[in-house]
């Protein structure tokens, strides 16, 4: 039950797609008095910040939007294979316009703390403009890479050039015209956009500490006919992202690399790598689980690697890759190989010659001194639990959320943690978000939580958290979710927290795959929330 004297009935931190979905769903839907709080000026969560050059979804445009609505999905035309990051923003801004959201979302205020008051049974939200509000229910959309990771390599603050963080990158761009740039990171982040920079900058280094793997993207212009077919098949598209274990419009072959030829297999992924895209990863079903099977595609994309890169040794640099393929995100790329040919881009293997530190002038290695003007830092995120833990939350009996995760996330479902009652996490630890096609999996969560809202007032329920046992249990199936699959093998992972020096060493997302897991979660809606516990 929602109480008339608190400031809403439901709070929303973020206003990315999960946030502005969830205004939608319970102030249009349920009739709540709801409110997105946005620390952005503007709506787009992660595609307002990451505005890098060469930021673009490596989900094909179609399936990267909304599909709760047939209005929504015929009215807006993509004009890229790939959507690009001000596609993706306009694209965010229509929504917010014909959803009419804006009315309520505040933006330029961020959320500085959140407390739980067991009396009154609400949260109080403090935010960094000086407000306190009251609320019923809270729900953190801040998605699960919005937490910028800048390692803390000595002498940063002695830099004289500039830098920046890709995840928070100005407005109005960075001008490489003339400037000698050095970029740390070669995740899907630095694989996009180090062709980018490399257009414009002098010069370019790239220093890359864990060599990774991509495939090209073969982004093009859609034609009208691809628009028009779409249109006429969105029941078809939903289904597909609906049924497909990462929530992707495209299936998993039902055959192993055993059950072909060499010839055949060779085939099979050079047809793969010329159409492009993450699809690659789903020509055989048991590349995400089969070392030996894996170790196949793994060599082929080596050797692409070998014929693509013309100097032997960025060659042998850019192919000393340590891991499965796709057992780390796969990323895909637009020349991002090709970009090791140009004379003005060089590469330095971070693993033979690591970072000492970054002088006035550069950065120093073990071997040598790079005098730059500007640094990219492409290096990630503190994913999934650093946003939540950013918001400073404290629960019943004054628990903090950063003391219930000390030995790692505990959560029921990835949506509730036990000890916060009526707070609800959008794609939280343990729930597939990152292993999948994010606006899919938000949808799904946005839905049930709205669901989950409807059924405690229906039934009069003041506050609902999740159970320990229940969550206890839900950690121990994210685990065994996980060691049925490659995931887990890669030490250096952020799926791990293995990127953040003192995070717990814990597999965050849950990789049961979406259709298992929104199963999972009907069946518990259905049964009347076992392992939530109310009052
Ligand atoms: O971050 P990452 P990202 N010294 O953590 C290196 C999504 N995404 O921003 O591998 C030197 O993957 C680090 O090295 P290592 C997608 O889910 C989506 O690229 O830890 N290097 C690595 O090379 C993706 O997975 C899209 O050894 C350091 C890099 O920095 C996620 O965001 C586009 C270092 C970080 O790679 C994160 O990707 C882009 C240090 N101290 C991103 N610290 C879409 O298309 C870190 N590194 C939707």
């Amino acid at each position: 039950m929602a109480r008339r004297d608190a400031d809403f009935d439901a709070l929303i931190v973020g206003a990315g797609f999960a946030g502005m979905y969830q205004l939608h769903a319970l102030r249009d839907r349920l009739g709540l008095r709801a409110q997105v709080i946005e620390a952005g000026s503007g709506v787009g969560g992660t595609w307002y910040w990451n505005r890098y050059p060469g930021a673009r979804c490596d989900t094909e445009s179609h399936a990267y939007c909304y599909y709760f609505s047939d209005a929504l999905l015929e009215e807006w035309e993509w004009s890229e294979r790939y959507p690009a990051q001000p596609e993706i923003l306009r694209y965010l801004n229509f929504a917010a316009d014909r959803l009419d959201l804006r009315r309520d979302i505040r933006f330029d205020t961020r959320v500085t703390g959140a407390r739980y008051d067991t009396e009154a049974n609400l949260w109080h939200v403090e935010t960094d403009t000086g407000e306190t509000l009251s609320t019923t229910w809270l729900i953190a959309a801040v998605g699960c890479l919005s937490a910028a990771n800048i390692p803390d390599i000595p002498g940063l603050e002695r830099f004289e050039g500039a830098w920046y963080h890709t995840s928070d990158w100005p407005e109005g761009g960075v001008d490489f015209t003339g400037k000698r740039v050095g970029q740390i990171g070669t995740g899907s982040t630095g694989i996009q956009t180090a062709p980018a920079i490399a257009e414009t900058a002098a010069h370019l280094t790239v220093f890359q500490r864990t060599a990774n793997y991509s495939v090209p993207a073969r982004n093009r212009p859609l034609d009208e006919d691809f628009t028009q077919a779409f249109r006429e098949n969105i029941p078809h598209y939903r289904d597909l992202l609906r049924s497909t274990p990462n929530g992707h419009p495209f299936r998993l072959a039902d055959r192993k690399v055993a059950d072909v030829t060499e010839e055949e297999r060779r085939k099979i992924y050079e047809e793969a790598w010329a159409k492009g895209g993450l699809q690659f990863r789903a020509v055989f079903k048991d590349l995400g689980v089969d070392r030996e099977a894996n170790a196949t595609a793994s060599d082929f994309i080596k050797a692409k690697i070998r014929e693509t890169v013309t100097d032997p040794r960025k060659a042998n640099i850019l192919a000393n890759i340590d891991h499965p393929y796709g057992a780390k995100r796969p990323p895909i790329d637009t020349h991002y190989f090709e970009t090791f040919n140009r004379a003005d881009v060089d590469l330095v293997d971070l693993r033979a010659t690591p970072i000492v530190e970054i002088t006035a002038t550069g950065i120093r290695t073990t071997e040598a001194t790079y005098d730059l003007d500007v640094i990219v830092f492409a290096t990630g995120f503190d994913a999934i639990t650093g946003p939540l833990l950013k918001l400073n939350i404290t629960g019943a009996g004054g628990l903090t959320l950063a003391e219930a995760w000390q030995a790692g996330p505990r959560s029921f479902l990835g949506l509730q943690v036990p000890g916060f009652p009526n707070l609800f996490t959008i794609t939280g630890p343990g729930s597939p978000s990152v292993l999948t096609n994010m606006p899919v999996a938000i949808e799904q969560h946005v839905e049930w939580i709205a669901g989950c809202i409807a059924w405690m007032r229906e039934n009069a329920i003041a506050a609902m958290e999740a159970d320990e046992d229940a969550a206890e249990a839900w950690g121990r199936h994210v685990n065994d979710a996980a060691n049925a699959t490659l995931l887990p093998t890669v030490p250096h992972s952020w799926y791990l927290g293995a990127n953040i020096p003192g995070k717990p060493r814990v597999f965050i997302p849950y990789a049961g795959g979406l259709p298992r897991y929104r199963a999972i979660c009907e069946d518990v809606a259905a049964q009347g929330y076992p392992g939530f516990r109310t009052k």
